[in-house]
């Protein structure tokens, strides 16, 4: 099986509140498998926008209002990912992880194996969850893909990100190259890019080395050039990062 994690920011635009990228979400769910993965998409401009201007990262402080329309605002991206999804096909069913998930608990995979052993695609998102010490706070996608590849261990992890792969340097530097394939310790840097709540490349990257140390093959690839994913989820040259184990 495969785990899919799609950024938030290929499929909205982070700068503008709820603003979808309806042609790159349309082309992305194209190219999905019909069956056997776990599909995790981010927050984007359903999240992080207001996250970032109502201060979530650091707990309940006086923004309760704000925690409720974020956690029902990244509900409607679901909600329209799944009707796509539904369209092509692909019968998922939606498992948000503040319906069962609190931070520093054990997640639970329990649902997630008993919705795939009935051939339907499990789909979750980056999430506002119960935190004991702050009340409440910000699950990224990415957080998410680290646990399920953990008790899974999917053939491969794909990311589908707004950047091609991963570069030697900050890719905002002139020179900078794509790394087509990586071991899991190479010495690779991030810049920080957008208004990105769960911190951006660089948080992703720490995530992508956890993964690689659970023995398990990372690709990060560009969702806005069409035919890339599809190309990497069947092996098949694709123009990305591999990160190898
Ligand atoms: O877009 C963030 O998830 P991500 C979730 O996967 C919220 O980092 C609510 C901002």
């Amino acid at each position: 099986m495969l785990i899919i994690k799609i950024g938030g920011s290929v499929i909205t635009d982070k700068n503008q509140y709820k603003k979808l990228k309806i042609d790159n979400l349309e082309n992305i769910i194209n190219e999905l498998p019909k069956k056997d993965f776990i599909l995790i998409h981010g927050a984007g401009s359903f999240g992080h926008y207001l996250s970032e201007i109502h201060n979530l990262n650091g707990g309940i402080l006086n923004n309760e209002k704000y925690f409720s329309i974020v956690s029902k605002d990244v509900l409607e991206l679901n909600n329209i990912i799944l009707d796509k999804l539904i369209e092509n096909g692909i019968n998922s069913i939606s498992l948000p992880i503040h319906s069962f998930h609190i931070v520093g608990s054990e997640f639970n995979t329990n649902l997630f194996e008993k919705y795939l052993r009935l051939n339907f695609i499990p789909v979750t998102f980056g999430d506002i969850i119960l935190n004991p010490k702050t009340g409440l706070s910000i699950c990224s996608g990415d957080q998410i893909a680290f646990h399920l590849s953990k008790y899974f261990r999917p053939e491969k992890v794909i990311f589908v990100t707004d950047v091609d792969g991963i570069y030697d340097r900050d890719p905002r530097i002139e020179g900078a190259r794509l790394i087509e394939e990586i071991k899991g310790n190479d010495n690779i840097s991030f810049g920080k890019r957008g208004n990105d709540v769960t911190g951006g490349m660089e948080n992703k990257f720490r995530v992508i080395n956890g993964i690689v140390k659970l023995g398990i093959p990372v690709y990060v690839l560009n969702g806005n050039e069409k035919g890339r994913l599809f190309n990497a989820i069947y092996d098949k040259e694709f123009v990305g990062t591999k990160v190898m184990p």
